[in-house]
């Protein structure tokens, strides 16, 4: 029998909470079964939900494959062997630590307690102040994976199984980072997409709540990356899909230029070389075209469908989705975060070799893009152009420093190829786990404490309009 409901508890996480979109397709249909409509309308909003989403994914999938391997050789052509800082880097170093001591199911048990935990807050949303569910089912199974392995490793790291104790503690922990943070940068998303009625659940929430308050102290948000308003012929860069594609095919074009064509593998007799740079970077266009559409089919379901799960369980409660969900509401902004923090990244890397740096990091497409994509996202609606350039500019060289230093503490396993790298975990969790090593578990579960009051805080800040969901904002603001 218990054996039996750990059976049923794994495959419910590997094949139903890890599959992003069936779970958003799933939260779909039920939000409109509870909205009163006909199962066949519900059904249709699961179709239309879960291939939005996997048409999302196609454009992140073909992003990243078609850019990864560009940014590995750069960094691989100057001879440097390092760790890289890629999500999945990451993940498959927790995944390989955590196999080799047989303790690879803990984390669906993490990811259980995580998600338990982030609904009840939920349920006692009065007392918690938490508004927001975590449904990026990936992201979910990602971070359990790489903070199990990271507490894991700097509290026992025995080489025996991962302890009850450091299973629990773990999926409090990250369960309520996804609550608190998610909740947190509500306000500041509602601003970025207008009020479309969801918040972000990733890897850099923490991250682009800074970026939204410090923007505004850096730069001026009516000179927005979207409303460039360029004379003469320059006005071309006011369509996005041009400006991507120019901006891509100078900037990656020329790290592929300078790579030289025998680092890339291509039909010679379809391309001259010349052709085959520019077919390559035109691809950023096509697939950032790709993730609007996706975007905009899921967000269109989940936005109304996810009324019936706030009106009628979870009243005034908020959908927690990936970051690239926001990326069609200021379409030039990812391509400036992608180059500062490019910048940002080079230059941190850089400085590492020059200083002899025991540890070396290898720059990942996924952090450089989708990372600071987010952040310039966020900095440019509170302070434009000035701040979606500065910011992630200066979170490049943050994701490689933090990285690199919360490596030194885990790269005693052989297992261990790269870190995560995204802001919160170049700094909120490289820091966690640094200070966890230092003063064992009281840390974390003292983070958890803390991380609760963030709630009651903002609540104060915004207590006349907390609880209500962001479409009544929203109605309200079109009657004005
Ligand atoms: C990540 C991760 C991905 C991407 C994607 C961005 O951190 O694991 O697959 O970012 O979620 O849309």
């Amino acid at each position: 029998m218990g054996n039996g409901l750990v059976f049923f508890f794994q495959e419910f996480v590997n094949k139903f909470l890890g599959q992003a979109p069936l779970l958003m397709g799933s939260v779909v249909f039920i939000g409109y079964l509870l909205l009163g409509k006909k199962v066949y309308q519900a059904l249709a909003g699961f179709i239309k939900a879960y291939v939005g989403f996997r048409i999302l994914q196609v454009g992140t999938g073909g992003l990243v494959r078609t850019f990864a391997p560009i940014i590995n050789s750069l960094t691989s052509r100057f001879g440097i062997e390092a760790f890289v800082i890629d999500p999945y880097f990451g993940q498959t170093s927790a995944q390989e630590v955590l196999d080799s001591v047989n303790s690879l199911q803990y984390v669906g048990y993490v990811m259980l307690i995580a998600f338990a935990w982030n609904i009840l807050l939920v349920a006692f949303r009065k007392q918690t102040k938490i508004r927001t569910l975590f449904i990026t089912g990936h992201i979910m199974y990602q971070q359990s994976a790489v903070l199990l392995w990271a507490l894991y490793w700097v509290l026992e790291g025995t080489g025996a199984a991962v302890t009850m104790t450091t299973v629990v503690v773990t999926g409090f922990l990250i369960g309520t980072y996804w609550s608190v943070m998610s909740n947190l940068i509500i306000e500041a998303t509602q601003e970025v997409t207008d009020g479309a009625g969801f918040t972000v659940g990733h890897q850099q929430m923490f991250g682009s709540w800074l970026a939204y308050k410090l923007g505004g102290l850096i730069g001026n948000k009516e000179k927005t990356v979207d409303n460039v308003n360029l004379p003469g012929w320059l006005s071309i860069f006011n369509d996005n899909i041009v400006s991507n594609t120019i901006l891509m095919t100078l900037f990656v074009g020329t790290i592929m230029v300078i790579l030289g064509k025998d680092a890339f593998e291509y039909n010679a007799g379809k391309y001259w070389f010349g052709t085959y740079v520019f077919e390559t970077t035109a691809y950023f266009a096509v697939y950032i075209t790709i993730i609007l559409t996706g975007v905009r089919m899921f967000v269109a379901e989940l936005t109304e469908s996810f009324q019936g799960i706030s009106q009628k369980i979870l009243k005034g409660s908020i959908p927690a989705v990936d970051c690239a969900v926001t990326f069609g509401f200021a379409p030039n902004a990812p391509t400036y975060g992608f180059i500062f923090g490019f910048f940002g990244q080079m230059i941190a890397i850089g400085i590492l070799i020059l200083i002899r740096s025991p540890i070396l990091i290898i720059a990942g497409f996924i952090c450089l893009f989708f990372d600071n994509g987010t952040l310039a996202i966020f900095a440019n609606k509170a302070g434009g152009r000035r701040a979606a350039a500065i910011i992630p500019f200066i979170s490049g060289l943050i994701q490689v420093f933090g990285s690199a230093i919360v490596l030194t503490a885990l790269k005693g396993n052989p297992n261990v190829i790269g870190w995560m790298g995204m802001f919160d975990w170049a700094t909120l969790w490289a820091g966690t786990t640094l200070l966890t090593r230092s003063l064992g578990i009281v840390v974390p579960i003292t983070l958890i404490v803390l991380m609760l009051i963030i709630p009651q805080l903002q609540y104060r800040r915004h207590a006349k309009n907390y609880f209500t969901t962001m479409r009544e904002e929203k109605l309200v603001k079109e009657s004005t």
